[in-house]
């Protein structure tokens, strides 16, 4: 197997590099899909780049190991002109402060979630909406659709160049306080509400208002040593990140929630992607999209894996039946009454179109 990750051979990249070979190298890590092969050399000489990206999580994630991938797909095009050098665990700033870089110039790339990106692209807030989006293959659709293209188009007036939609995923509840099988859990009843860290972003405010608890918006890079401190009781995020972010370390319970699936959406500065030859904007758009739907994938191989690596690593994880998730349901109602009009009626009922043609599949 020829060495993917040659140009910065890291921990994630070592582990890797064994996976075509059908073992798991490292603990933090499932046996993951090979990355798609890379051909066809972009000819001639359009100039020399290096691209700084920054993202929030750590480096056993999907979003790396696809970052990483996004990189290589780039410097074999272009037969090493092109370099991305890939900085994780939000060393460059979170997912506000870097989506600023991108728009100073700054930055070259970064990789958010879609959540705090709604102060650029209001729509983006139709993601936000609790249990929206009931199956990935129901999310994927969405991201992929013309809807989608619509919102990532938005951010042009914004200085930054919105290139594809991947996964973050599906965001499942985290505390350290007590097991949570319930919106009366979350709320408490002889002892107070949870007070829950959430992303930038007010939808995501709303439902944990709603649902009693006592919600912080916070960076995700503060996120653990606020865990720790007791600053917070808990967060919300997919499976993965709470392992690769080493989380269970400060939460000792878990819960399928599975509340709202939240895209990532990878961003280029715009003066970055106008200082790049016609040849290589059309090369970074097609990478960009090659990445996300291998991080699509490597996402998707991670999720239970790691809801069971967090077991096997002592965190009680409670498994929502359909009518707990219906009371769930029920409770968030109100969120809906007041960002849908918001948001937009037409926008929402569009998605919902998509989601129901996926079902009907
Ligand atoms: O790189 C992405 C992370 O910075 C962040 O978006 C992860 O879901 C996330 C969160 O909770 O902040």
């Amino acid at each position: 197997m020829k060495t993917l990750w040659s140009s910065t051979l890291t921990l994630a990249g070592a582990a890797s590099l064994t996976l075509g070979m059908g073992l798991n190298a490292h603990a933090q890590m499932p046996e993951l899909s090979a990355p798609p092969a890379i051909d066809g050399e972009i000819a001639g000489d359009h100039g020399t780049h290096t691209i700084r990206m920054g993202i929030g999580l750590a480096e056993t994630s999907p979003q790396y190991l696809s970052s990483q991938y996004f990189g290589e797909i780039l410097s074999q095009r272009t037969e090493g002109r092109i370099t991305v050098n890939v900085f994780p665990n939000s060393q460059l700033g979170d997912d506000v402060q870097m989506m600023e870089m991108l728009q100073t110039g700054t930055l070259d790339m970064s990789y958010p979630s879609s959540s705090p990106a709604v102060t650029y692209v209001p729509e983006l807030a139709a993601f936000d909406l609790p249990f929206l989006l009931p199956t990935r293959e129901a999310a994927v659709a969405v991201m992929q659709s013309d809807v989608a293209q619509s919102m990532l188009d938005a951010f042009d007036d914004n200085g930054i160049k919105a290139l594809a939609f991947s996964e973050n995923g599906y965001r499942q509840l985290s505390n350290s306080a007590r097991p949570v099988s319930s919106p009366e859990d979350v709320a408490g009843l002889n002892v107070s509400g949870l007070t829950i860290r959430t992303m930038e972003n007010p939808v995501h405010l709303s439902i944990w208002q709603t649902l009693g608890a006592n919600p912080t918006p916070m960076a995700f890079g503060e996120l653990f040593s606020a865990m720790e401190q007791g600053v917070v009781d808990g967060q919300e995020n997919p499976w993965s990140t709470i392992l690769t972010s080493n989380f269970h370390e400060v939460q000792d319970y878990g819960t399928q929630s599975r509340h709202v699936y939240t895209p990532f959406i990878i961003m280029m500065s715009e003066r970055t992607w106008d200082s790049l030859a016609p040849e290589y904007q059309e090369l970074v758009q097609e990478a960009a999209r090659q990445s996300a739907e291998y991080e699509i994938q490597l996402a998707t191989e991670y999720d239970d894996w790691a809801r069971d690596q967090l077991e096997a690593r002592g965190m009680q994880i409670t498994r929502l039946d359909d009518e707990q998730i219906a009371a769930f349901q029920e409770a968030v109602q109100p969120v809906y009454a007041e960002w849908a009009p918001r948001i937009g009626e037409d926008l929402i009922a569009e998605i919902q179109a998509i989601v129901d043609a996926t079902m009907n599949d």
